[in-house]
């Protein structure tokens, strides 16, 4: 099973910055842990960021014959983006939307997800333990 992890506007600078919101790890750290559980999982990962929103619609749409799963914190397009929305609805791709903070308790902005009803589901609110959890999620994505 092969899964492309796509990360969105600004998590490159994940441990640098706010780390009282996002915690002290960085984006390799988590992909190295991603790996890490993928490999137990016997699962193939490909794991990206881009700050730009074109460059992650143009992804989504090549991942159609490539990927089985595509996981995404989509960040702060999340709360943006129809364009992110109608490629993962185009691709028809399983999807599950990440958030390493609960964005539910936060500003009532970051509440709405334009993204939510085109995915198999979202995992919110476990820091860097929501990207291992959706591994074993993307893994059990057919048993749904
Ligand atoms: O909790 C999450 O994973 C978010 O997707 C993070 C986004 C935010 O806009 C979403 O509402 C929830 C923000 C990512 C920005 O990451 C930073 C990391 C360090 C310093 C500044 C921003």
């Amino acid at each position: 099973m092969k899964l492309l992890f796509l990360n969105c506007p600004n998590l490159n600078l994940l441990g640098q910055r706010e780390p009282s919101v996002y915690g002290r790890t960085t984006l390799a750290e988590i992909e190295a842990k991603v790996r890490e559980r993928a490999a137990k999982l016997g699962a193939e990962v490909d794991f990206r960021q881009s700050n730009l929103e074109g460059e992650l619609v143009t992804w989504i749409q090549q991942a159609k014959g490539v990927f089985d799963v595509i996981v995404l914190n989509a960040a702060a397009y999340t709360h943006t983006s129809v364009a992110l929305r109608d490629a993962i609805s185009a691709t028809g791709i399983p999807t599950i939307e990440i958030h390493l903070s609960n964005v539910h308790a936060r500003e009532e902005f970051r509440h709405k997800s334009l993204i939510a009803p085109v995915t198999t589901g979202q995992i919110v609110g476990f820091g860097v333990h929501s990207y291992t959890l959706a591994v074993d999620a993307a893994v059990n994505v057919n048993l749904k």
